[in-house]
């Protein structure tokens, strides 16, 4: 498979509703997409990195820039038996791990249509449908947040995730439980504690939790291990896991007894791969992140979701919740009982709408091989 050119483009689709996180509110998104154009097939991938260099220190310029002046060069031109021998072309630079699995990703999606396979199957899934959860932001009160909480259990989802903050957390979780003392509940605080908190993170413990997500520093292992001795509630790592031999590191030192998986935040479907075979081969189960994806990366978590270690519900929810109108089509629909069924059409499944890309787009760049 020759890589002739790749293309970078920006679009812009503002939120259903906002989102909230312990770092900060995002009404819109501005969405790095990249096109792997490869002897008349067109892979798609979404770089991930937000609109601020929050959650991560990878941001939508950093990524821009990153790709045109560095990944992209490094890989246009090339000849690729598969679509996981990108990262040995790009391993030369350090981080951008967002903007590098964006380009893979497109590659994989490139390769799976080539092959005219399903993309779940070329990764190795086995799964036919995948169990769904949501991700619900901070909200300007509490009778909004039990309004969305209320909506998601009706809609079946099997997991409820609500965001944490100092301020926000005991007293929410309290009214939560109160008057749904039985649905799957977690908690995530984007790294909003210190281990000086120990007493108040224990308090956590009273609500039957299926995790906490990321509660100390987003590049520290060694202090939720620590936190993981302190406190019954199961540690859950998101920030913290960049790659496989962190996620070795994090089961082997207790840090955490649940992993995140987000395909960007490690680089790349096939860093996944083995962030999962990690996981699985310790016993570790795994779920699948979201990071408030158009179609095109929420089809692509799906696909990676059809993994067997996979076994907890992920942050993969129907596109309405984000968006008026998705750009794949059909849209990412989620079932009464909280499952997306897989698709075995080539590819993830779901249609690229170019046109409405198109629309959406405001700037767009080719790179192609020197001449
Ligand atoms: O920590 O999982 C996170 C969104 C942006 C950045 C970080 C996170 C999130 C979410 C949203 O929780 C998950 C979703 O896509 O619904
Ligand atoms: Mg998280």
């Amino acid at each position: 498979m020759k890589l002739e050119a790749l293309t970078l483009r920006e679009i812009q689709m503002p939120l259903v509703h906002f989102f909230e996180t312990s770092f900060g509110r995002t009404y819109s998104r501005r969405i790095l997409l990249v096109t792997a154009h490869c002897e008349g097939i067109d892979g798609w991938g979404e770089c991930v990195t937000g609109e601020e260099p929050y959650y991560s220190s990878e941001w939508i310029e950093s990524s821009w820039a990153t790709m045109r002046s560095y990944l992209a060069p490094a890989v246009v031109g090339h000849t690729l038996a598969e679509a996981g021998h990108c990262a040995a072309l790009i391993n030369r630079v350090r981080g951008h791990r967002m903007a590098k699995a964006s380009i893979e990703n497109a590659l994989w999606d490139a390769e799976a249509r080539q092959k005219q396979q399903p993309l779940w199957k070329l990764l190795g899934g086995t799964r036919r449908e995948i169990a769904c959860g949501v991700s619900i932001g901070i909200q300007d009160s509490l009778e909004q947040l039990l309004d969305k909480i209320q909506i998601e259990v009706a809609a079946g989802y099997r997991r409820i995730k609500v965001k944490v903050k100092p301020g926000w957390d005991i007293n929410v979780l309290e009214k939560i439980r109160a008057r749904w003392s039985d649905i799957v509940l977690s908690c995530d605080a984007n790294s909003a504690y210190t281990l000086d908190q120990v007493e108040h993170l224990r308090k956590f413990d009273q609500f039957n939790l299926l995790m906490i997500e990321q509660p100390l520093w987003n590049d520290d292992i060694y202090y939720h291990a620590r936190l993981q001795k302190e406190i019954r509630t199961a540690i859950c790592l998101d920030e913290s896991i960049r790659h496989a031999r962190d996620a070795a590191a994090a089961v082997e030192t207790g840090a955490c007894r649940i992993i995140n998986i987000k395909v960007g935040r490690v680089s790349g479907f096939s860093e996944a791969k083995k962030v999962h075979d990690v996981c699985q081969a310790n016993r570790v189960p795994v779920w699948c992140g979201g990071m408030l994806e158009s179609g095109i990366g929420r089809a692509q978590n799906i696909a990676l979701s059809t993994l067997e270690n996979f076994c907890l519900p992920g942050d993969v929810s129907a596109s309405k919740r984000y968006w008026k109108e998705d750009i794949i089509e059909p849209e990412v629909e989620v079932s009464q009982q909280g499952m997306i069924g897989i698709r075995d059409e080539p590819g993830t499944g779901y249609r690229v709408r170019e046109d409405l890309i198109e629309k959406l787009t405001v700037r767009k760049e080719t790179i192609r091989p020197p001449a």
